[in-house]
């Protein structure tokens, strides 16, 4: 087999290219991506040593969604807010672990075209256990006017309004991954240059996975559809490859970063105790709509597109149906 040495593609020159397939395209989003990117190196630094630094553990207070905050949340919640601050391109940011928006206070930031929401690190609760956890961001071209600062409406449009989303996985390797409406790439941080580097170039989902998602603890509380396909899922048809695997890490990154790659079905639905799901529309269910839809998978709330919903608010909670397509529309079939 002919060894052809593949040359090394990083972030920036990716962007920078992706950039020039535009005409009026300015950079300003490369740049921000760019920004989100450095906030997270510097994040995935501080995983890296968690354990080393007394940082692990419980910091006391609880977030606006009056869950326990944990130290290293706290941590990557400011290193993002500060990252983005200084940055020329980013009027204002919303945070899952922040009761309102912040409207950044300089002229600069005024001038700025896009805002940014974050998940800071998904998945805490398993921090303390040292399984892959995660930094999912958003980035919308803002609706207020330019010169002035930025408002709630520009955090609350809907996910089909997105510019761009990604996350970043501190896993067994470090990845961001981002999609725009062109696709999905995968970029593996390359630690002794310090640089995100292309490795998993136009991401796609498969159409067919075998792998189901879910936290099946609390089937008890389930819809009786939603029963119905727990048990579709295990039953034995080998026409149809079942019975189907179960994977559940409960850190939505990590669930999703393998349904990616794998193909699957990752659900968090309604349940008797979480009515609207347990996860956020804005910092979590976008994002991941966007990367799975533009990787050829769906995202769905149970009776449409999570994209198509129209945010009434900033922490708002959805059911989430996401992954393989046809794996998708299976579950949708017993649930609606
Ligand atoms: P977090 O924001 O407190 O980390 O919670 C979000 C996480 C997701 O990453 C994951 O999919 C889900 O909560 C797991 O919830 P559960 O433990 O109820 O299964």
């Amino acid at each position: 087999m002919e060894n052809k040495k593949r040359k090394l593609i990083t972030l920036d020159e990716f962007t920078i290219q992706q950039t020039r397939k535009f005409q009026n395209a300015t950079g300003e989003l490369s740049a921000l991506l760019r920004d989100i990117a450095l906030a997270c190196k510097i994040i995935n630094k501080q995983v890296n040593i968690a354990g080393l630094v007394d940082i692990l553990g419980k910091h006391g207070a609880t977030n606006v969604q009056g869950e326990e905050q944990m130290k290293l949340d706290i941590f990557a919640d400011e290193t993002l807010i500060n990252v983005l601050q200084n940055s020329a391109e980013c009027a204002g940011i919303a945070s899952e672990e922040n009761d309102e928006f912040i409207a950044f206070q300089d002229e600069f930031s005024w001038n700025s075209k896009y805002v940014v929401l974050f998940d800071p690190l998904d998945g805490s609760s398993n921090i303390d256990v040292n399984a892959s956890i995660g930094t999912i961001f958003s980035i919308y071209k803002r609706v207020s006017p330019l010169g002035s600062p930025c408002n709630e409406a520009d955090f609350l449009q809907a996910g089909n309004k997105l510019m761009a989303a990604g996350y970043v996985i501190y896993g067994s390797s470090t990845m961001l991954v981002y999609a725009t409406k062109l696709g999905v790439n995968g970029f593996t941080l390359e630690s002794s240059i310090g640089e995100y580097c292309l490795s998993h170039p136009d991401m796609k989902c498969s159409e067919q996975g075998k792998i189901y998602s879910l936290n099946q603890g609390n089937t008890n509380k389930y819809t009786q559809g939603l029963k119905d396909y727990l048990n579709y899922c295990m039953e034995e048809n080998k026409e149809e490859g079942r019975p189907l695997t179960h994977r559940y890490i409960g850190s939505m990154v990590a669930d999703l970063h393998r349904t990616l790659i794998k193909g699957g079905i990752f659900i968090y639905p309604a349940d008797k105790k979480n009515v609207n799901g347990k996860l956020r529309l804005q910092y979590e269910c976008n994002p991941m709509a966007l990367i799975i839809e533009a990787a050829g998978g769906k995202a769905e709330h149970g009776s449409g597109r999570i994209l198509d919903i129209e945010p009434t608010e900033l922490h708002q909670r959805t059911p989430i149906f996401i992954g393989s397509k046809n794996m998708v529309e299976k579950a949708l079939s017993f649930t609606k």
